[in-house]
């Protein structure tokens, strides 16, 4: 056709593969998806990755799922015998089922499953797929918290009252240092990368803490190479530097932290008012006066420099004499062990290094910083959120122009449905009773309690699973026993783009569109004020395939067909986007008129917890109304008030056993070039990555016996897989890191899909297990593993064919 009859459209948009969510622009000839291109008036357009880019190919993929699946066979291992049925008869089936598992066991013996929204789409429809399940009564969410979230958003309330720095973002547009801390934006988000070399040309510091030499590690000022797991004797470490040389911001420490509170040395907790008079009240803290040389009661906002933050104090209770210390005082004590010399040796960061960044992060605040899967995957993960988390409170930078900032947001209702789920409903949470403080607190669920009950019905049988996304047999530990756990459930309905070995052991699979062939509402993109400023009605770019529809869709169809329609505006997604939108004024029309997004004028103010309410500061939603150095609720649950270190569960200290089978640490981290166990199907990316990698230190690899590219095999206690050598000198010589996720094949190029249950596979979730886990969070040791390299055989072809 010549040039000038093809119909070229270009439609703005932005990428909503993962949590980078690029702004673009999609271009559209004769009605076929062909490019994506990034697109600069958007706050979070200024590039795209290759991911991105492919999204015609993810679109147009050969193996997309284009119809409803019903299985027909047993699940005993072999073929599933899907048989394509409508979406009506569809539908019904899946309603009918979950309605007679609810009717019979209760409707918390269903459980939902959520692809991650940092590496999917479901970002879309979460809160839409939350009501749902808060509508239905169920109260449990398997969105892989425990091993993507715990610390961003959740370890840290306890600490801050808010996810740090999940809720407050890092203002990377006026920070003087940026720490990341097992992060690695330049692979995982790209906007920030972006945003980081534009701080660090005009003049930011960077400090990175990552055991491999990352792109990031390379243009920092300090790169800190920590040993894998062992961050939180770092974060102490540098703490203690800061604390000893007086590079601390102490007016934030008296003012707003309960730095100044005073701990009673006989049990623990919290001198308060009731303490010392019988009239008096329980939630007025007490602080030592030094003026006066008495006991003052202090509420946030009111320390001045007259109270105490070092020594001990005798002070009469109703019950007897109790010597009480400053929190701070406990703090200092606790860092105190952390020397440089002594972090030197636990983590294998030189001692100069370590005072060279205690000092850069003083000299060179406002601090803005982001840590993530590097310290999300361990054994003590709420331990090295709260290290951190005390660390980045001694620089002052909370809510400050430069530091972890709250941004501004454009006013909406609130949909999730949180008002639907009874209390008592709420209570019966998977692993609420074994780790009461964890995500289940918070209506997460880790995989291993969700095979738990399967399996063995503790505290209760769960028979029925709804998945939107997630490939939890190659995203989770332990994949022999969430094979198991899947295959023995009554009944699982599986929404996605593609089939997945997870997604095998359903008994019904949806056809689900890509974000490009559906609309979607996003309110605020979160990375700057001027990102979480932007809302956008995302269009659709082409008509779905086949018979796919989106999540949204499905998930008010579903509430429909369950009676629960009244509460989805019965079936009406626009009136239900009306609803969110009520209160920002933004009308549907508007957004549609302005299809790249639509700018809020808001304002981001700084240092919120100052602002007055009634009359008083609004301090920090915590028990005391400060930052809370010191948990006296962790404490009251037999966990330490203060961060400690621990040696990984999965180490070489804490399991001297092992050391000589398994002398390497294995970690992990993100390809690249696909998103967690997706992609390896698309052409553009598989080409540049045909085979699972694992990179380790030429010395290590020489002792072995093993070359650049040799297959090697992967050992723990739990297993082994295949991958292959990549040399890496930069890397400590004891530590190793693999990757997660492969599975799939790509026809178009002939290269291998993997066995995901077997050693010729490469499924490294396989090799990880869970005897050690985070006691709070259940969070599971990714990223630091005991293990072995050998040289092995090229692992058979065809193993797993093409499609899988
Ligand atoms: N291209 C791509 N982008 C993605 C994803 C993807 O799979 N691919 N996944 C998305 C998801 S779900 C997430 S959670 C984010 C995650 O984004 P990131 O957290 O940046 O993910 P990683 O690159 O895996 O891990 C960050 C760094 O942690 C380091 N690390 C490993 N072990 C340790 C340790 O013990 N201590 C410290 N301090 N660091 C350690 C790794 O070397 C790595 O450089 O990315 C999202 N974006
Ligand atoms: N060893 C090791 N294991 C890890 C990690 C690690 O670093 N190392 N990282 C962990 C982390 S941080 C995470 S978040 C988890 C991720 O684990 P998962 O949430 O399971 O993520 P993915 O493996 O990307 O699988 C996503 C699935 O959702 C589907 N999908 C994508 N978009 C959509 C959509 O819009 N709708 C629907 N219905 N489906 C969609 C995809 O096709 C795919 O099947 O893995 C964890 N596992
Ligand atoms: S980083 Fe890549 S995959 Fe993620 S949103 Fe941006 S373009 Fe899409
Ligand atoms: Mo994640």
């Amino acid at each position: 056709m010549p040039a000038e009859r093809r119909s070229v459209e270009r439609l703005q948009g932005y990428c909503a593969l993962c949590v980078s969510r690029c702004g673009a622009t999609a271009v559209v000839e004769d009605g076929r998806f062909v490019a994506l291109e990034p697109d600069p008036a958007h706050p979070t357009g200024k590039a795209l990755c290759a991911k991105g880019r492919a999204a015609p190919e993810l679109v147009e993929h050969p193996e997309r799922l284009l119809h409803p699946l019903r299985r027909t066979r047993p699940k005993d291992g072999g073929e599933a015998g899907w048989e394509r049925i409508g979406w009506d008869e569809a539908l019904e089936l899946v309603a009918g089922r979950l309605r007679s598992i609810a009717e019979r066991s209760g409707p918390e013996s269903v459980v939902f499953s959520i692809a991650s929204p940092s590496t999917s789409a479901s970002d879309d429809s979460l809160v839409w797929i939350q009501r749902l399940m808060n509508a239905f009564g169920t109260p449990n969410a398997v969105t892989s918290m425990e091993l993507c979230g715990w610390g961003r958003y959740l370890a840290t309330r306890y600490t801050f009252g808010e996810g740090v720095p999940g809720d407050a973002m890092p203002d990377l547009e006026h920070a003087g240092c940026i720490l990341f801390w097992g992060y690695n934006p330049n692979l995982a988000r790209l906007v920030h990368a972006t945003a980081t070399v534009e701080a660090q040309r005009r003049g930011a510091r960077l400090i990175v803490v990552d055991p491999r030499r990352t792109v990031p590690a390379r243009r920092a000022d300090v790169w800190l190479q920590v040993r894998p797991g062992t961050d939180a004797a770092l974060a102490l470490g540098l703490a203690h530097v800061m604390i000893s040389r007086g590079w601390y911001d102490g007016e934030f420490v008296l003012d707003w932290t309960n730095g100044p509170l005073l701990v009673r040395d006989d049990d623990g907790r919290l001198l308060n008012e009731r303490d010392v008079r019988v009239d008096g009240s329980p939630q007025r803290y007490l602080a030592w006066d030094e003026e006066k040389g008495g006991l003052v009661a202090v509420a946030p906002g009111d320390g001045s420099r007259r109270l105490a933050l070092t020594g001990t104090f005798d002070v009469v209770t109703t019950t007897g004499t109790v010597a009480c210390r400053p929190v701070f005082e406990l703090v200092t004590e606790g860092c105190r062990r952390y020397t440089p010399a002594r972090v030197a040796e636990i983590c294998g960061v030189d001692e100069a290094k370590v005072v060279e960044a205690a000092r850069m992060l003083w000299e060179s605040r406002p601090v803005a910083y982001y840590a993530w899967s590097g310290v999300e995957m361990q054994t003590n993960a709420t331990q090295i959120a709260r290290a951190i988390a005390q660390l980045y409170v001694l620089t002052g930078s909370l809510d400050r122009q430069g530091g972890n900032v709250r941004f501004a947001s454009v006013p909406t209702h609130d949909v999730s449905g949180s008002e639907l789920l009874s209390a008592g409903q709420r209570a019966k949470t998977l692993g609420l009773q074994q780790r009461p403080l964890g995500p289940a607190r918070w209506g997460q669920v880790t995989s291993g309690d969700l095979y738990e009950a399967i399996l063995e019905r503790r505290p209760y049988a769960v028979r029925g699973l709804v998945g939107f996304g997630a490939n939890l047999l190659l995203s989770h530990a332990d994949a022999a026993r969430g094979r198991a756990a899947l295959a023995a459930l009554d009944f699982y309905v599986h929404c996605d783009l593609f089939m997945n070995p997870t997604a095998e052991l359903a008994d019904v699979v949806l056809p689900v569109a890509s974000p490009f062939e559906r609309e979607a509402l996003k309110v605020g993109f979160g990375v700057s004020a001027e990102a979480q400023a932007w809302v956008q009605l995302r269009q659709r770019v082409v008509e779905p395939r086949g018979e796919a529809r989106g999540d949204t869709e499905i998930a008010f169809d579903l509430a429909h067909r369950l009676g629960l329609g009244e509460h989805f505006w019965n079936g009406d997604v626009e009136a239900a986007y009306r609803h969110v939108l009520a209160p920002s004024g933004l009308t549907l029309a508007s957004l549609r008129s302005q299809p790249g997004g639509v700018a809020v004028p808001l304002e981001t103010t700084y240092r919120k917890y100052a602002e007055p309410v009634e009359g008083r500061p609004r301090g920090f939603r915590t028990r005391t109304g400060r930052v809370e150095l010191y948990s006296e609720e962790m404490h009251e649950h037999g966990a330490p008030a203060l961060p400690e270190y621990a040696e990984p569960g999965m180490g070489h200290g804490a399991r001297p056993d092992l050391v000589e089978r398994f002398p390497l640490v294995l970690t992990s981290g993100k390809h690249g070039l696909f998103c967690e166990s997706q992609h390896r199907a698309l052409p553009s990316l598989r080409r540049l990555a045909l085979e699972p990698e694992v990179e380790l230190h030429p010395q290590a690899a020489a002792a072995r016996g093993i070359e650049a590219g040799d297959w090697v095999s992967i050992e723990t206690p739990e297993g082994s897989v295949r991958a292959r050598a990549r040399l890496d000198a930069s890397l400590d010589p004891d530590v190793v890191c693999a990757q997660h996720g492969w599975w799939q094949g790509c026809e178009a190029l002939g290269a291998p899909g993997y066995d995901p249950f077997g050693p010729e596979g490469a499924n490294l979730n396989r090799i990880i297990g869970r005897t050690a886990v985070d006691p709070i969070s259940g969070s599971v040791p990714h990223r630091a593993y005991l293990c072995q390299v050998h040289r092995s055989a090229e692992p058979a072809r065809g193993a797993r064919p093409g499609r899988d």
